[in-house]
This record gives C-alpha cells, structure tokens and sequence, in this order.
C-alpha cells in the first residue's frame, strides 16, 4: 500500500501523506511521494497540486529513527523532493493540520502557497534535536517571512500558531473548514499559466530589511547565548540563516546541507534524539496493556495549600480541571491562595498567559477547611509535610469521606507509599505521584507504584501527567524513588570534597560548567537548606556509625543560614538579589572542619568534581535498575532531564554513562572505593556490564 494517495477534485490533483503515526518522511514516505507528484506534474491534465497529510498531523517531518541508518542515505532525499515541488509547472499548494514541523515546514516551504488550519503548530524544532532543517529551511524560510522572525523560529525551535504563521506571511490563508477543500478553492482562484507560480528560492523581497541591518546576527548571538549555552546546534543556525542572505541561494543550500551532516552525527545530537525517544518510552508500562482502562479525571482536590500544594493545584487548573484544595486552618489557606494568585499574576505581567485565562484558572481552585468540603474529586493528592503519622492520618479520613472509586495519590519525596496505602482500604487505589519544585513549572512528575498499585490506577496516573503537560516516569518505593536516592549520591560526595580541599564555588562552576544550570550548593541554597537539615537531625538516630558523614551542611544550618530564605547558606546573597557570592566565613568553616576530621586539603580540579560528583550518581543508578525500581535506563534519564536539569546534550546519566564507557566509571569508582569506603562501592550491574563491555543501553 501506497505512503501517498492520489486523489482528484476537478483539475486539482490531491496527494495525502499516510504514514502513521506522523507522516514522517522516512524513506518509504518519500519514495512514494516522489513517485506520486511527478504523476501528477506530468499528467497534462492536471492545472494545479495539493499536498496534506492523513491522520492527525500534516507531517512532524523527517522520520528521527531513520537518521544513522542507511535509509537516511538512500534517494530520493528530501532537498531533492522539495526541490522538484518548487521547481513544478504547476502551483502547488500545502493544506497543513495538526503539525507542521522540520521537513514537514520545509515541504510546505517548497510549496508555492500554505493554506493552513487555525491551531496547527508550525516550526523548525530540529535545534532541539541537536541538529539544524536540513532540507533547506534555513535558506526558505528567510525568504517567506524575513530574517529576524525566521532566526527566532529556527534558533529557539519553538513552533508558532497558524494564526502567527498567517501575519508573518508563512501561511497565505487560513482555513475555514475543510483544508484541503479550501486549498483546491484557493488553486481554482490562482492566475493562469506562470503568474501562478512564485518559487520560493526566487523569492528576494523579505531579505531586504536584513540587508540594511548588517548587526542583526550579531546581536542575535548575543541575545542567546544564556539559552544556548554549551550547545553547538542552535549557533549553527545563525550562520545558516546568515547564508540565506550572503550567499546565492544554491550555495546556502549547499553550506546547509553539509552543516546538517555534520551536525546529524554529532554527540550532542546523539544524546538530544535519545533524550526524545526515552520520553515516549518512558509512557509504556512493560506488562500494561496499551488498552489498560484509565479513569476519567474530571475534578481534583489536594491536600495542603503551600509550596507544593498550590502548585500541584495550579497544574490542575491550568489543565482546565476544577480542583479544592485543603488546609485546615483558614489564614494557612489564604496564604496559600494569595501565593497562587501571585503566581499567575506573575505570569501576566511577563506575557506568558492572559488576564482572562488567569480569571479561569483561578475560578477553578477553590479553598476549603474541611475534609467533608472536598466533593467527590476523581483523584486527591496529598501534599502536607513529610511525616509519616500526619500522611496516615491525612489517608485515613480521605479514605472515609472520598467516594471508593477516588484515586488517592500522595507527594510524598521519601516515604513508603505501601505503608500510607495500608492505613486505607482501597490500597489499589493509592499511588505516588511526586511533584517537583516548583511544581507549577517543573515538568517531572514520578509516579510511585506500591505493591497493590492497580493496573489502573497507574495508567490513570500516567494519562493524567500527560494531560498536565507533566513527563510522568513510573518507579518503584524505595527511599528518595529515582530522582533523589540518586542525588544523595551526588550531593554526599560534593560535600566529601569540600572537606578534601574544594570549596561550594568550585564545584558549583565544574558543575554548571558540565551543564547544569545551576551547580549543587547554589541549588540548596534556592531549595533551603532547612529541610534536609530537619531530615537528617530525624534520622540520626539510624545512621550508619562505619559510614562517611559530612557535618557541614548541618553546621551551617546551626549559624541560621538556610539558604536564600535567610541571604545566606553556602553562599551568600545581596539584599533583593539572587546572584550566590562566595562567602569567606563558609571558607573558614569548611577549613576547620577538615581539620576538625583530619583531612589534608589538597588542590581538587575540574575532571575530579565531575568524576567525584557524576560516577556515583550513575552507580546508584544501576542499583536502582538491578532492584527493578526503574523499568529502563532511559526512565533513569528522564527523570533526570526534566526533576533535576541534567543537561539535555549529554542524554542524561545512564546515556552519559555509556558515552563516558562504563569500564571507565568502574575503574574510577573501584579506586574511590578504595581510598574513600563504602558510598564508592561499585554496583554489581555496574560491575558485570563493565566486565563484559557492555553499556547501559545494552540493556
Ligand atoms: C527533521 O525534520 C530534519 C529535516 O530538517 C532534515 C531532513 C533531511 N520521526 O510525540 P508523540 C513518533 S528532524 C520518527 O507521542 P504527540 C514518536 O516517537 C524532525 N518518529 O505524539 C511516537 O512513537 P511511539 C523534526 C516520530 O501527539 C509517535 O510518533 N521534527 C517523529 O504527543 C507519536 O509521537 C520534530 O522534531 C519523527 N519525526 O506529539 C518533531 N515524531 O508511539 C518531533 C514523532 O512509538 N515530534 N514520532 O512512542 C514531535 O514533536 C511530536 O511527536 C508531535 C506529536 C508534536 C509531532
């Protein structure tokens, strides 16, 4: 069966792209459609084309899976098809729904004219991709709607609304009803003959104002280098779309092309695909059916109005999904209300949403004091403080006033969701659903199955994410989950090598400078340094005697500086000023207490920070895999991607790990094992894959 189908209306010649999911223009796709258009270019009877795209989408454009493979080799390559679309004696016409996106737009670029749905999303995200539109985007787009506007949409990636598209000139209708009927209608009003035909190659008029601004792309570099940083992908656009205007259209094609090559095989772009792909898979449960029931999540309520609370309520809202939100006592819940209409305030003020959808997101949430005030939610989400007895007590009475069908989640970040679900009756109905902070913003949400999680309740959970415009990962109860068992390992040992001879800004630097946006103890200090404080202080009582313990943190807490809250914790900060300055006082405590322990300080460079920092991170990684409390490496790396700001270029920990070779990372973490004890024992799954040259994406 045909990728294209052929159709006519009238004179008008219909090719639909059909290659689910989304018409991406793999190899088949483009054979197909090769062979279909030049039919139709040389069928005499023919006066005009329409090209669409089957399903739900136009086309997301080239088929990702291909790249790497000798598919992506084989021709008719997609410059070639587009070329000869542009190229045809007769007008040609993309009717464009759903999606629009990299060689998806760069067809319909090659098209002559755009008829277009009002919604549909139309970009050049391949920068998210680590790569560059290799299929002249960067050379056409210019040319459709100017430089500037075509620099924003290739170099932030970031599609626009056909609406937008319509006023910058990228879409010359938009359609009222059925596309590709008004497509066939907007050919049948086309001149005759050549008038009709308007390659876009040819075209030279909205090159001009950039032709008078010759600081443009300068300015630009300057304007993205805070978003841009540490990544070679969008930098190579600018010079790209630069070409467009120095060089003769050929040429440009050319320079891009061979910046697409070389691009497409880059590390970066390597660890940014694999990054996409583990999203998606994170969404499959092995042993779930696809077809798994979920539950419709039409109201929600939760439980605790602060920090957490108002903003899982916020996600709910935003969502369109009225929520109640609890607190006891009225001033709390106040409070808590006026800190959420703060939020959203904020969000106008910046542009970011509009007046009327604050209105409505806010009419959504309601404040209630009382348990019985809930309603009926289809799902609560307990977000009060993280002790055990208050969390029983909290289920226990939502067990009692909630309808049995209610799904009952918990935020908890570290306690036995088995344990809470066991104080109700409906154990199956009990999942974790871990927010991060904050929580209007962050976009991970773990979903902590228990031991009598139902089938149902997971998928539910996981839809829901969805529906949240969350990236939901299922992991399993332990404590800290995935995200924060892991970074134990990781601020543990950045504490350790303060006392060996660092100091908080040097291994923030190696860490930000590794690609993190922000390095571990400036992150304490913006989370407060209170709360893990309160933690171990509960559970000193436990901790191990034979194992490694950092004083520090616990000694600065004990000066009352917790962080940004108080302008001081490891750093400390000007008035009204978030910017972290290192502290001479934390340089004397930190001093001290190596003597205090006996450790000679010694001179700690970057490699070592980041080995010291990353190598247990990844080992505690693999404990979690073995103890099948992730499902697969790349869930690991999600969670990372989006909980903990892992830079995206390097693919996340376990990806990272293979690329590093995990012989290597066994080695290293052998030696520190040696010199440091226990925490540095490598992992048995660690052990076995290094000894048989495996990675982690052997698994
Ligand atoms: C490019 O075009 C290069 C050219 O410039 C140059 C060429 C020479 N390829 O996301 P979903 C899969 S680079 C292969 O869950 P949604 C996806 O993995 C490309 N597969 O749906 C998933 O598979 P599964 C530039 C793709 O409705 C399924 O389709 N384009 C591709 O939430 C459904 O996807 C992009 O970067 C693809 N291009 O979102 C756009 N796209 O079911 C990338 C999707 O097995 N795509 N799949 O897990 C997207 O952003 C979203 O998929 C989209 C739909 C918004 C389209």
């Amino acid at each position: 069966m045909s990728a294209v189908k052929t159709s006519q209306i009238s004179k008008t010649v219909v090719l639909t792209l059909d290659h689910a999911p989304v018409n991406g223009l793999g190899l088949a796709l483009r054979t197909a459609l090769a062979a279909a258009f030049q039919a139709a270019a040389d069928d005499p009877d023919v006066a005009a084309i329409v090209l669409t795209g089957a399903g739900r989408m136009f086309s997301a454009g080239a088929d990702i899976t291909e790249f790497d493979t000798p598919k992506s080799m084989t021709p008719p390559s997609l410059p070639e098809i587009i070329n000869m679309i542009e190229q045809a004696n007769k007008p040609v016409v993309a009717a464009i729904h759903g999606n629009a996106l990299g060689g998806g737009l760069e067809l319909a670029l090659g098209c002559a004219y755009r008829v277009a749905v009002p919604g549909t999303n139309m970009g050049l995200p391949e920068v998210s991709l680590g790569i560059i539109p290799g299929a002249g985007g960067t050379q056409r787009l210019p040319r459709v709607i100017g430089v500037a506007a075509a620099l924003d949409m290739i170099v932030t990636g970031k599609p626009v609304k056909a609406e937008k598209a319509h006023a910058l000139g990228l879409v010359d209708e938009l359609a009222d009803g059925d596309v590709v009927q008004a497509a066939v209608k907007f050919c049948q009003g086309l001149p005759a003959g050549e008038a009709a035909l308007r390659p876009t190659r040819a075209r030279e008029d909205k090159l001009g104002a950039a032709r008078d601004d010759p600081q443009l792309f300068d300015d630009y570099r300057k304007t993205m280098a805070r978003k841009a940083r540490g990544l070679d992908a969008p930098y190579a656009a600018v010079e790209c779309v630069e070409a467009s205007l120095t060089q003769e259209f050929d040429a440009g094609h050319l320079f891009e092309r061979k910046t697409f090559k070389k691009l497409v095989v880059s590390s970066q772009s390597q660890a940014l695909r694999h990054a996409f792909f583990v999203e998606r898979a994170a969404a499959k449960i092995d042993g779930l059916p696809r077809d798994t029931p979920t539950q419709e999540i039409n109201s929600a309520a939760v439980i605790g109005c602060g920090t957490m609370g108002g903003g899982i309520a916020m996600n709910f809202a935003n969502a369109g999904i009225p929520v109640n939100i609890l607190e006891v006592e009225d001033a709390a819940l106040q409070k808590g209300l006026e800190i959420i209409r703060g939020n959203y305030a904020a969000s106008v003020a910046k542009g970011r949403i509009s007046q009327d959808k604050m209105n409505s997101c806010m009419a959504l949430i309601k404040g209630v004091t009382d348990f019985n005030a809930l309603g009926e939610p289809d799902i609560v989400i307990e977000a009060i403080y993280e002790k055990m007895d208050a969390k029983k007590e909290v289920f226990a009475k939502l067990h009692a006033v909630c309808p049995p069908d209610t799904i009952l989640a918990t935020n908890t970040s570290t306690l036995d969701v088995d344990e809470i679900a066991a104080i109700t009756k409906r154990p199956g109905k009990v999942i974790g659903t871990h927010f991060f902070s904050p929580a209007n913003v962050m976009r991970l949400q773990e979903n902590v199955r228990g031991r009598k999680t139902s089938d149902e309740t997971i998928a539910t959970t996981m839809a829901l994410a969805k529906k949240l415009g969350k990236v939901g990962v299922l992991v399993g109860v332990c404590d800290g989950f995935v995200g924060n068992r892991m970074l134990y390992a990781y601020s543990r040992q950045s504490n350790f090598l303060l006392e060996e001879g660092g100091l908080p800004e040097q291994v923030d630097k190696a860490l930000y400078d590794f690609g993190f946006p922000m390095g571990p103890f400036a992150v304490g200090d913006l989370a407060g340094l209170d709360v893990g404080w309160l933690i171990r202080k509960a559970r000193a009582a436990t901790r191990p005697s034979n194992l490694r313990y950092s004083p520090i943190a616990d000694r600065i807490c004990e000066m009352g500086r917790y962080g940004q809250k108080t302008s001081a914790g490891w750093f400390r900060y000007e008035p009204g000023s978030r910017v972290p300055i290192a502290d001479p006082e934390i340089e004397k405590l930190i001093i001290q207490v190596s003597e205090e322990l006996g450790y000679e300080r010694r001179p700690i460079d970057e490699a070592e920070i980041i080995q010291r920092c990353m190598y247990p991170l990844i080992n505690e990684g693999a404990k979690i895999l073995a103890e099948g409390l992730a499902q697969r490496p790349g869930d690991i790396d999600t969670v990372w991607l989006y909980g903990y700001g892992f830079p995206r270029q390097r693919g996340g920990p376990m990806f990272y790990a293979d690329t590093v070779g995990l012989k290597k990372i066994y080695d290293v973490m052998s030696k520190l094992y040696d010199e440091h004890g226990e925490w540095l024992k490598p992992a048995p799954l660690l052990t076995e894959l290094a000894a048989t040259g495996r990675g982690f994406g052997d698994l």
